[in-house]
């Protein structure tokens, strides 16, 4: 009886083959400490994608945190600094059909390599000054670096078109950690930002709770309910040849740029999006309304303002190479 035996070449792919990506998602609740008031306190709803239901409503697939409650959250990937946003965090505010307010309940975002040492994120509020009521909302793009203020549209059961790691078509608010590289705990090499294993949110209780200028933060006053984390950029899926797409407000303008080391003909044009205020928008006209900046060979830069003071706004950018590497970008307007 002749044996049957697989060639060596394909026994050889075989890990490959079967090999299955990590999860982009939140994987384990690691812990989980509850705040007061109602809410829907199940665990699990917070794990893999997003159940976004989107710009009008807000999703029940979420984990409360409770009033001033956290939850600390691993992954099977390790969270790196790629070229602009490197994760999302999804809540489920929705706008309130009253111009472009938000029914928003904000978190603070915090990282750890070990478990122990969690940096927080540099927070800026320009929201109400005093509380804004039960129902009350919060206007767009009144805050930056605060979980929580963008609706959900990524729901790949519901609409599988929606990329989840892409922030100009998800929803949800991306974060940078590049935002982190003074955090005195990433200069004591306590929290390696090549390998975030843990992420922890926590609920801001308004009034109390302060952003990094000491400003007071109000919001509803409920407490935020977490539908998902989603990390774009892990080790290993960055590449150094990869474009970089940069949203930076400066004296009061504001600057886009994209650079690719190979050249801006490695960008793909066909992949270019925008978002303004949270909703996709389209990249092309959006641009029309900048002055063209500096321009070289791996360069090109966009320009705006100035801005009037006080315009509250966030904005947004999303580009690949031909090789199908992602960068992103998305900022709020903040003074
Ligand atoms: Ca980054
Ligand atoms: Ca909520
Ligand atoms: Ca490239």
């Amino acid at each position: 009886m002749k044996s049957f035996l697989l060639p060596a070449a394909v026994l050889s792919l075989a890990p490959l083959l079967f090999a299955q990506t990590p999860s982009p998602y939140a994987s384990k609740v690691v812990s989980f400490h509850k705040g007061t008031g109602p809410g829907i306190f199940k665990t699990s709803n917070v794990l893999g994608p997003p159940a976004g239901a989107g710009f009008y409503a807000g999703s029940t697939h979420v984990l409360s945190l409770g009033a001033g409650g956290s939850v600390t959250l691993g992954f099977d990937v390790e969270i790196t600094d790629g070229p602009g946003a490197d994760f999302l965090v999804f809540e489920n505010p929705f706008f309130t059909g009253k111009g472009l307010d938000v029914f928003a309940e904000l978190f603070f975002v915090e990282v750890s390599s070990n478990g122990r040492d969690f940096a927080r994120f540099p927070c800026f509020y320009d929201g109400p000054r005093k509380k804004p009521g039960l129902f009350g909302t919060l206007p767009m793009g009144c805050c930056r670096n605060l979980g929580g203020m963008t609706p959900v549209l990524a729901d790949p059961a519901g609409r599988p078109g929606i990329d989840p790691l892409d922030p100009c078509r998800a929803g949800g608010d991306p974060f940078d950690l590049a935002d982190l590289k003074v955090d005195p705990l990433v200069r004591s090499g306590k929290v390696d930002l090549r390998g975030i294993r843990y992420v922890r949110l926590v609920d801001i209780v308004s009034g109390a709770a302060r952003d990094s200028r000491g400003r007071t933060i109000y919001d509803p006053g409920g407490s935020a309910d977490i539908d998902a984390v989603a990390v774009i950029h892990s080790r290993g899926n960055v590449f150094p040849r990869g474009p970089r797409v940069e949203v930076l407000f400066s004296k009061g303008g504001l600057r886009v740029i994209f650079s690719d080391p190979d050249g801006l003909r490695d960008l793909d044009p066909a992949s270019l999006e925008a978002s303004l205020d949270g909703m996709p928008a389209a990249a092309a006209a959006l641009l029309g309304a900048f002055r063209p900046g500096a321009l070289s060979p791996t360069r090109v830069e966009f320009r705006a303002g100035p801005l009037p003071p006080g315009l509250l706004f966030t904005i947004g950018f999303a580009v690949r190479d031909r090789s199908g590497a992602f960068s992103a970008a998305r900022r709020a307007f903040s003074r």
